[in-house]
């Protein structure tokens, strides 16, 4: 074995690892549609307020989070999805330390309870149901592949300003008949990948956290050849009316206008 390099030896000591990275494709692949074998991940905006987290939670990668520091809610999160497993839902809330503090460890934090400049706090969303508005997950508990990866989706960067009745009525209704679709037509030995996002919308809560104007998912499940086997996309406005489905190159079309720029749900690999 050769001799670890003074930075490998350092990590290894520290038993430092980070979930702020600079590339998630690279730190984190597992969470990524690999149609043909070539990881596929959802467009990364590039500015400096977004930031990539491979969430950490007991030394253990769960999930992947594009985060938007600026609006203090995520662009996406992309996980993979083994079968519908029943996971309680653990209600301690967490953060992302190194968002505030690039020496913090990396796996994620308790809540704190005073406001922080580049993340949401859970007293950011205190008694805003009244408004209409509650944390929503993006990563949910329902598509969860352990019970510690449920755990790991109640971290305020995995969540959004959600409307109440939307989060209990037909999203939900849609996160169900997804995860239904899966177990159906793709086993769980086949990969299956999920994304789930949110576009920024006009208003705040608390002129803090920005409420996102839609909703969307998407998946994809390859065959034992990494062939893209099943396909569905899912757009909702952050209201209870009927969430659209449709094709991928659809969802990224309206997707694209949404955003006002090219985004691609899987890596543009996926015609339909
Ligand atoms: C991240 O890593 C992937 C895979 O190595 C590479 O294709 C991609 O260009 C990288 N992205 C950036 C922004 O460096
Ligand atoms: C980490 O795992 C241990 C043992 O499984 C568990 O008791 C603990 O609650 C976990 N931590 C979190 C934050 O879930
Ligand atoms: C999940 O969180 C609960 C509550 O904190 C804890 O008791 C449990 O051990 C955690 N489970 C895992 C698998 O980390
Ligand atoms: C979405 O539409 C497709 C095509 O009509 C259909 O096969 C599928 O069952 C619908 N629902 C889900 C959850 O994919
Ligand atoms: C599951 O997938 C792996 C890798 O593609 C394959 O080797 C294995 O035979 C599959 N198992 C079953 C039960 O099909
Ligand atoms: C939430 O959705 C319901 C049903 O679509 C709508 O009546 C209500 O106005 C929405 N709440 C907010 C705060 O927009
Ligand atoms: C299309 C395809 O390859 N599907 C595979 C999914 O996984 C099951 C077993 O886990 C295989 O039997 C299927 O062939």
């Amino acid at each position: 074995m050769k001799p670890l390099t003074p930075v490998l030896l350092l990590l290894a000591l520290s038993g430092c690892s980070s979930s702020v990275v600079p590339n998630f494709t690279q730190t984190c692949p597992q969470f990524f549609a690999n149609p043909d074998g070539i990881v596929s991940p959802p467009t990364v905006f590039q500015r400096q307020n977004y930031k990539q987290i491979c969430q950490m939670q007991n030394n253990t990668y769960e999930f992947a989070t594009l985060y938007d520091t600026a609006n203090r809610i995520p662009v996406y999160s992309a996980y993979k999805f083994e079968g519908i497993m029943g996971c309680k839902r653990k209600t301690n809330w967490h953060i992302e330390p190194q968002l505030d503090n690039s020496a913090a460890g990396g796996r994620m934090g308790p809540d704190r309870k005073i406001a922080l400049p580049n993340q949401a706090v859970k007293a950011d969303y205190t008694g805003t149901s009244n408004h209409g508005y509650e944390k929503g997950h993006l990563a949910p508990v329902y598509h969860a592949r352990s019970q510690s990866c449920s755990n790991a989706t109640f971290t305020l960067t995995n969540a959004a300003p959600q409307n109440c009745s939307f989060n209990h009525g037909k999203w939900e209704t849609t996160e169900i008949a997804v995860a239904n679709y899966l177990v159906k037509n793709c086993s769980p030995n086949n990969s299956t990948f999920i994304v789930t996002g949110v576009v920024p919308g006009p208003k705040k809560l608390k002129n803090r956290v920005r409420i996102p104007s839609h909703f969307w998912t998407a998946f994809c499940c390859l065959d034992n050849n990494l062939k893209v086997k099943a396909s569905r996309g899912f757009l909702g406005k952050n209201k209870n009316d009927p969430v659209q489905n449709m094709t991928i190159s659809n969802l990224e079309g309206e997707l694209s206008n949404l955003y006002g720029t090219v985004f691609s749900v899987f890596g543009g690999r996926l015609a339909s």
